[in-house]
């Protein structure tokens, strides 16, 4: 195991959270609540929440939205949110769209993405928002499983939305200039421009459905996973306490809607909380990020693994060319934190980032590091107050410090999905020990209490004996200067049960050879242990990675292995 005793302390100026321990003693969800207008009001909406009641507020010249891409750039007041949403709720209600119907957004980021999306959440509906890079079995398999009424599209994407296949589709909503309509198809932006302002929202139930994220499994068809408007408490309440949302702050999540941190810290936890939201459309490159920090002033900065490694990729000469002095926190999720990463942000932007581990499941964020609590690199944090956290063997026995198991969380909490849609029995899977959900990551907890990562369970390799969370091993390799990226798997050894297999990209500047190889391999070795070091080592272009760009281990194994990949609709190219 590797552990480190490196810690770097936690900061003492204005944050919000200022104890953690003595938050979680006295921690009440109830008191959240008080925060909502519905404690009083008993109408619930979560758009309601996130857009209106600031907007009723003095906040209402406040700007919410700041958007940018290479082509255009909006801002839009708490009130002109408000307005719009309105509108884009207004021309669905007119289409006949209701409570409960299911109602896709399968579009780039744009401000039209965002009208669409709390819309749709206004009359009640049930948003599916989907990645515009789908392909049409992806958008097929997910409109179908959830009997999609209406999706809303740009005229680009259409052709990857196969309606003579969906016949529970009944509008094509569509987000473009000089549109030619067909039968069942709506002009967005020309309807709501004729449409009233003001809207009689759905009050709904705080256990009725807002939400359908699916994500992949390692087999079988994607799962929709179903989240109620209950989960505003723990949206509001986590971008308070680890985000550090404040009245000045200009925030950034990096993450498409398409992906569960594009909408729960990409759409709800800031305006929860009130704060400007910053949205960039368009791809991603050093340049063009260092710059939108810069030009926006950003002050929270929400990201993920991948990114930061790309960024860290791309030198630190790029980072003294801009001004990011406005940036006081820096947040990851969606893959282990390396340490090296940690370390590199150290270097280059002065400051910590802070891990944070959930999942589509859970719905908002479990475990997270905290401004104010000391961090040691390479762990995810602590669970946040309300939450209790474990690491617990296959018959649910809490396992001591530093031993490695299942990472389960007590249910129930505020933002838990609440049922993978049209699949009771997937649902249950998850909860097969009585009180606990199975989150399908493995970990280990230190005698502090900090969590931390090793796998995904059926990643976790065993290798003489050994159990080896892939992790540490590919974080251990990003550490040598040749590497970019690494992916780490077992494969099947008659002697060993499995050999550790590392694929590699390599930096720019590097070329592969047998030297190398033996180069990377003492290097595990010496810096972790040596049953640790990988006996095969491939290197790639590129790594397969999801769209949120997690690693896909499964599809190394499949290529390895010569299996079925399985669902790969969630592969980034
Ligand atoms: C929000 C999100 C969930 C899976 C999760 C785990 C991995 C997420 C992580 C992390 C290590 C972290 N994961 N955060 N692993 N450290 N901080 O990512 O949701 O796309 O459903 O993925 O991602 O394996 O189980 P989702």
């Amino acid at each position: 195991m590797n552990h480190t005793e490196e810690r770097l302390p936690g900061r003492k100026d204005r944050c919000n959270l200022t104890d953690y321990e003595q938050e979680r003693r006295t921690f009440d969800w109830q008191e959240i609540e008080k925060t909502f207008s519905w404690h009083e009001t008993g109408k619930v909406n979560i758009a309601y929440e996130s857009i209106d009641r600031h907007a009723l507020s003095d906040k209402g010249d406040k700007i919410a939205l700041r958007y940018s891409d290479p082509t255009r750039q909006s801002s839009y007041t708490f009130e002109e949110m408000r307005k719009k949403t309105n509108q884009a709720g207004q021309v669905f209600r007119k289409l006949g769209l209701k409570k409960g119907d299911r109602l896709f957004v399968f579009m780039p980021r744009s401000p039209e993405c965002y009208f669409a999306l709390l819309g749709a959440i206004k009359i009640g509906a049930i948003v599916g928002p989907l990645f515009e890079a789908f392909m049409e079995t992806a958008v097929r398999d997910r409109l179908q499983d959830s009997g999609a009424a209406a999706i809303v599209t740009t005229p680009e994407l259409l052709h990857r939305v196969p309606v003579s296949e969906l016949p529970e589709l009944k509008h094509v909503i569509l987000v473009g200039e000089d549109l030619k309509l067909e039968d069942h198809q709506t002009d967005l932006i020309a309807e709501m421009s004729q449409a009233s302002e003001k809207l009689e929202i759905e009050w709904v139930d705080r256990e009725d459905g807002m939400l359908l994220h699916y994500t992949s499994g390692s087999t079988g068809k994607p799962k929709g996973v179903y989240h109620v408007h209950n989960a505003m408490i723990q949206h509001y309440y986590t971008g308070k306490i680890v985000l550090d949302l404040q009245e000045e702050d200009v925030y950034w999540c990096t993450a498409d809607p398409g992906w569960v941190t594009g909408t729960s810290y990409g759409i709800f936890a800031p305006w929860l909380n009130g704060v400007t939201n910053v949205v960039r459309g368009g791809r991603f490159s050093p340049q063009d990020w260092y710059d939108t920090l810069q030009s926006q002033e950003i002050t929270v900065w929400y990201s993920a693994p991948t990114a930061f490694r790309m960024l860290m990729g791309a030198g630190n000469d790029i980072v003294s060319q801009y001004d990011l002095s406005k940036v006081r926190h820096i947040l990851s999720v969606g893959e282990p934190l390396n340490p090296e990463v940690i370390r590199w942000g150290m270097q280059v932007y002065k400051q910590r980032i802070h891990d944070t581990w959930w999942m589509t499941e859970t719905g908002a964020q479990l475990i997270c590091n905290y401004p104010s609590m000391d961090m040691k690199p390479g762990s995810m944090g602590k669970p946040i107050p309300g939450v209790e956290a474990a690491i617990i063997d296959d018959q649910g026995n809490e396992l001591p410090p530093y031993r490695m198991g299942n990472l389960a969380i007590r249910t129930p909490w505020p933002s838990m999905m609440r049922k993978i849609w049209n699949n009771p029995g997937k649902y249950q899977e998850y909860f097969y020990l009585s009180g606990w959900y199975i989150s399908g990551d493995s970990a280990y907890q230190d005698e502090e209490g900090y969590f931390f990562f090793q796998g995904r369970i059926d990643d976790v390799i065993n290798t003489s004996g050994e159990r080896v969370g892939p992790f540490e091993v590919e974080s251990k390799l990003v550490e040598h200067p040749a590497i970019a990226e690494a992916g780490v798997i077992g494969k099947p050894d008659p002697v060993r049960g499995e050999i550790i297999k590392a694929f590699i990209s390599l930096r720019k500047g590097y070329e592969p050879s047998e030297e190398l190889i033996q180069e990377i391999r003492a290097f595990v070795k010496e810096g972790l242990s040596a049953h640790a070091a990988p006996r095969e080592i491939e290197f790639k272009e590129k790594l397969p990675k999801t769209r949120s760009g997690k690693i896909m281990r499964r599809v190394l194994k499949a290529w390895e292995l010569d299996l079925p990949t399985g669902d790969l609709s969630t592969i980034e190219d």
